[in-house]
This record gives C-alpha cells, sequence and structure tokens, in this order.
C-alpha cells in the first residue's frame, strides 16, 4: 500500500442494493477515480445499508463482490486506496450507535431520502431506514474524511454529518474532522430514462429506466431509443426540455463535449440520430471497464485479498477514531 501519510482523506460508499448505473458512476465513482492520487482514498460497499431495505442474502453476498469488483474496474487500485466491505469493519455500527444519540428525532424526520423511501417501501418503515444518516455520518466521521465524493441526492446527508460532527466537537473538543461533501459539476445528478422529473435509480423496477454499468450495446442503444423526450425535435438544452437535458448531460460525460457543442453538432437532425449517440457513446465508455470486470470476477482469489487487505487496514484506521470517542463519551478503557 502506497504512503498517504500527508494526504487528505476521502471516504464513500455505493450501496450493493443493485447493479450500478451510469447515474452512480457518473454522480461518484468517476470522481473517485479522478481524486485517487491527490488524497489518500477509502472507499466502501456499505452493505449495511442496503438491508434498511430487504434483499435477497445470496444475491447482496454476490453484488457485494461485483461492486468492489466494479471500484477496481473503472479504476481505483487497491493499491493505492483502501476498499473494504463495511460489515467486516464493526466500528461503523459502534460508532453509528453512539452518533444516534446525539443526533435529534426532528433532524432525521426531515430527511428527503427517508421520506421517499417510507413512500417506496410502506410496508417496511424500519429504524433502519430512519438512522441509515447516523451510519453514513460514522462511515465518514471514523475515517476523519475530508472530502465526500457523492451525487446531488447525498447533499442533505452530509450536511447532517457535518452538524453531527459539529455538535460532538463542540460538547468533547475536537474529536472529528468536519468533512465537505464533494458534488461533481456535471453528472451529479442523472435522471430516470423513463420519467426525467425523477432520479435514476439502481433499485427502480422499471428496467429501461436506467442504464447498468454492465448492460450491452444493444441494450444501452434500446434503452436510449425508448427514453422519454418531448414532442419538439431540437437537440437544445432549455427549460421544460428534462428529458433531453438529461441526455445532453450523459453524453456531455462521456464525450466532454459542452452543451453548445452538442447542440452544434445536431443541428437540423432529429432526436433519433441524438439518442443513437448517446447510445453509442455510453457504450463505447463503458465497454472497456466491463472487459475489466469480467477479469477481476473471475480472479476469485485476487479479490478475496482485496477484501481481506481492505479490511484489515479500514479496521485499523477506524479503531483509532472509536477509541478516543468511547473516551469521550465516558467508556471505560477495554
Ligand atoms: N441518479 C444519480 N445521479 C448521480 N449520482 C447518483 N447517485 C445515486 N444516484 C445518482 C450517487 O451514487 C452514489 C451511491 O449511491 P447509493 O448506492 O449509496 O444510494 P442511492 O443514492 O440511493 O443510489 P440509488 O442508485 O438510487 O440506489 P437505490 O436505488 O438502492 O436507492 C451516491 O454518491 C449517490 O449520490
Amino acid at each position: 500500500m502506497e504512503n498517504n501519510e500527508n494526504k487528505k482523506v476521502i471516504f464513500s460508499g455505493v450501496q450493493p442494493s443493485g447493479v450500478l448505473t451510469i447515474g452512480n458512476y457518473l454522480g461518484a465513482i468517476k470522481n473517485w477515480v479522478s481524486l485517487a492520487d491527490e488524497y489518500d482514498c477509502i472507499y466502501c460497499a456499505v452493505d449495511m445499508h442496503a438491508i434498511t431495505v430487504r434483499q435477497d442474502p445470496a444475491e447482496l453476498r454476490r453484488r457485494t463482490r461485483e461492486l468492489l469488483a466494479i471500484y477496481i474496474a473503472a479504476g481505483i487500485d487497491p493499491e493505492k486506496s483502501t476498499l473494504f466491505v463495511q460489515s467486516h469493519v464493526s466500528a461503523h455500527a459502534e460508532l453509528a450507535w453512539i452518533l444516534n444519540c446525539y443526533t435529534q428525532f426532528g433532524e432525521l424526520s426531515r430527511m428527503t431520502q427517508f421520506k421517499d423511501k417510507s413512500v417506496k417501501h410502506a410496508d417496511n418503515i424500519n429504524a433502519g431506514l430512519f438512522t441509515y444518516p447516523t451510519l453514513m455520518a460514522a462511515d465518514i466521521l471514523l475515517y476523519q474524511a475530508d472530502l465526500v465524493p457523492v451525487g446531488q441526492d447525498q447533499k442533505q446527508h452530509i450536511e447532517l454529518t457535518r452538524d453531527i460532527a459539529t455538535r460532538f466537537n463542540g460538547i468533547y473538543g475536537d474529536v472529528f474532522t468536519v468533512p465537505e461533501g464533494f458534488i461533481p459539476p456535471s453528472g451529479a445528478k442523472i435522471m430516470s430514462l423513463q420519467d426525467p422529473t425523477k432520479k435514476m435509480s439502481k433499485s427502480d423496477t422499471n428496467v429501461n429506466s436506467f442504464v447498468t454499468l454492465m448492460d450491452k450495446k444493444d441494450d444501452i442503444i434500446r434503452k436510449f431509443k425508448r427514453a422519454v423526450t418531448d414532442s419538439e425535435t431540437c437537440v437544445r438544452f432549455a427549460e421544460g426540455k428534462d428529458g433531453i437535458n438529461n441526455l445532453m448531460n450523459i453524453y456531455s460525460c462521456f464525450t466532454g463535449k459542452t452543451h453548445a457543442e452538442i447542440e452544434k453538432e445536431f443541428d437540423g437532425r432529429g432526436y433519433g440520430d441524438f439518442k443513437l449517440a448517446v447510445g453509442e457513446a455510453v457504450a463505447d465508455g463503458l465497454a472497456p471497464i466491463q472487459e475489466r470486470f469480467d477479469k477481476i470476477i473471475a480472479d476469485k482469489t485476487y479479490l478475496d485479498d482485496v477484501i481481506k487487505n481492505g479490511a484489515q487496514a479500514a479496521s485499523y484506521r477506524a479503531q483509532k477514531t472509536m477509541r478516543k470517542v468511547a473516551k469521550k463519551v465516558g467508556f471505560i478503557a477495554k
């Protein structure tokens, strides 16, 4: 493992609650890769968060391994960054409990993700869904993270994490680093292809609403062909054109072209041409990730080692913070 001692710390994670979408990739993972050299990075598969919604156990296990393989395939080097599984480091649950006691019911009640998921999973509004943000605060604060690269939807949780850290520090002195969110200038909120007023989500029941990192070229092109747009025929970025705006954002993220350049490229051409170009750009962008993924997932020993080494490195760092916190709140030493 590289010596990262003097670098600022980054922490982030994704739930293994489905196959990753291009939303997860553009909003989070792509930026993790670009920040990896400059920072001391810790990236996690947050399986404990995933069980706030009912999961099939065998599927969850498979997806957790696949998620780590995707991190590596997307360009994160486990020799330079720490990659691990959340449930392998018990300090996450321990600190989450303590932070629950420093978080107000009213604060958690205001979280929009809780409200949205309570509607989506009305038959299972469990306490874990409610306290999801304190577990997320624990994830981040355990590693004294300076920066947390996430999509727009997680901004409110980062703000709550800052509030909890500031409150705790106000009582006990400087225990936690108060982290900053890093929300990318483009790709922070990729919308559903079937309802462009809604965020693209990996657990959406309509498979045509998202493109996964593992979708094959034909499926990608078909999904973009079916994407909901509007009754105009002009490719331009404008208010009220949610579907086209979303496709332009996706195309821009995969090609590096600006909105003005895209408008010029498709001037006088219909939506059909544009959708095909978006599909091809996405398929071409994902192909090398898919190729690397296939190799990594097939190498069981390699992935097992990454998981084991990552858990050890993360546990060691997490324990340092836990010892400090336990002492501050008045637990006797082990
Ligand atoms: N549509 C999106 N656009 C940009 N970024 C996104 N993220 C999620 N959706 C989009 C970012 O991806 C990271 C991982 O998210 P997560 O798995 O922790 O949970 P989530 O935000 O709830 O993502 P999903 O895909 O919507 O999962 P499900 O369907 O299981 O709830 C985060 O940084 C997030 O901001």
